[in-house]
């Protein structure tokens, strides 16, 4: 690891550092010791840990740590798309490029900031992407970790060009989990979704729990603002709150396809699940001036918690 050049905000900590690449990183603390790290590459949260310094999310053993990839685990930015083809990547070309601090962003409520470490971070278009998706546009992220030591992320994308564009989005975020046997979702119980196995055919979710035998590539559809992954196993529950951000991907790889993944141990999908706020169903539309706004907030909870607690109206931004 490269040289730490302390930068301190006066509300909690937060430190510069380099991976082993030259590429920065942010880590932000709370003062009863819980952390995340941000890399400047993609804007990923490499990793998010409670007080106890325990990482909760997944990041494979096998991961390259090479730009432009993207790295295996953590919460990657997928924009201006999710698991498309065409002439983007599969989940869009921001994970893949180096984004820039900026010190003073348009600002937001103020208890987005209070009692919060948190970084802003700025992504807009290269010459080289707008060969291949030709808008101007300014993706602002802040990453933030709270006093209870949950991780915020708010995307904030403006139009600044002079003609509407279309994109969808995803905070594709990989839970560690200490077996998946043992995880349960909760809260998309009777939502319709598109299965990726079945070439995103609609189904429409039985009346229970989520549970895993084998691979998952689902989206579901028009979600609650609340979903719950319970680790059964660790006691943990991690609970996702989110706001402009009307699906929810649920993927495991199972077996067959970590075997096929380069950057992904063979047995490691048992140790993972992907459970992302997205908005994939339908496209957001931006007019010029305009911005959309995407807030997610991941809480690691007590499994004595349980659905019953996840109280829709609760406001927590
Ligand atoms: O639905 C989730 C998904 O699109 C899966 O199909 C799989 O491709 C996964 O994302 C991983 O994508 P990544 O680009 O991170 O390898």
């Amino acid at each position: 690891m490269g040289h730490s050049a302390a930068v301190w905000d006066h509300r909690a900590s937060l430190e510069l550092t380099k991976d082993w690449n030259g590429i920065d990183q942010v880590v932000l603390r709370n003062p009863q010791g819980a952390s995340a790290r941000v890399s400047l590459h993609g804007g990923q949260v490499i990793s998010w840990r409670n007080d106890r310094g325990e990482e909760l999310l997944f990041t494979s053993s096998k991961a390259i740590l090479k730009p432009p990839k993207a790295m295996r685990g953590g919460i990657s930015i997928c924009f201006p798309q999710f698991g498309n083809c065409g002439s983007l990547e599969q989940h869009g070309f921001a994970r893949s490029k180096i984004w820039t601090i900026e010190d003073d962003p348009p600002p937001l409520h103020p208890n987005d900031s209070l009692g919060k470490s948190f970084i802003d971070l700025l992504l807009k278009p290269a010459e080289e992407d707008l060969k291949f998706w030709p808008h101007g546009f300014e993706f602002r992220l802040r990453v933030s970790l709270a006093s209870d030591g949950n991780l915020i992320m708010i995307s904030r994308v403006r139009n600044i060009n002079g003609k509407p564009f279309s994109f969808s989005f995803a905070y594709h975020t990989h839970f560690s989990v200490s077996d998946i046997s043992e995880v349960r979702v909760e809260g998309l119980e009777t939502l319709d979704y598109l299965d990726n196995l079945c070439q995103k055919e609609r189904f429409t979710e039985q009346g229970d729990a989520i549970t895993f035998e084998s691979e998952v590539d689902r989206v579901y559809l028009s979600s609650p603002r609340c979903v719950a992954v319970l680790d059964h196993e660790r006691k943990r529950t991690y609970v996702m709150r989110k706001e402009g951000l009307p699906d929810v991907v649920v993927w495991n790889p199972w077996e067959k396809k970590s075997k096929a993944m380069t950057d992904f141990g063979d047995e490691e999908y048992k140790q993972m699940l992907c459970v992302d706020a997205a908005a994939i169903e339908k496209n957001i539309t931006l007019k010029p001036g305009e911005e959309w706004t995407g807030r997610v907030e991941l809480a690691a909870v007590p499994s004595s918690f349980c659905s019953d607690d996840l109280d829709p109206h609760l406001n927590f931004f």
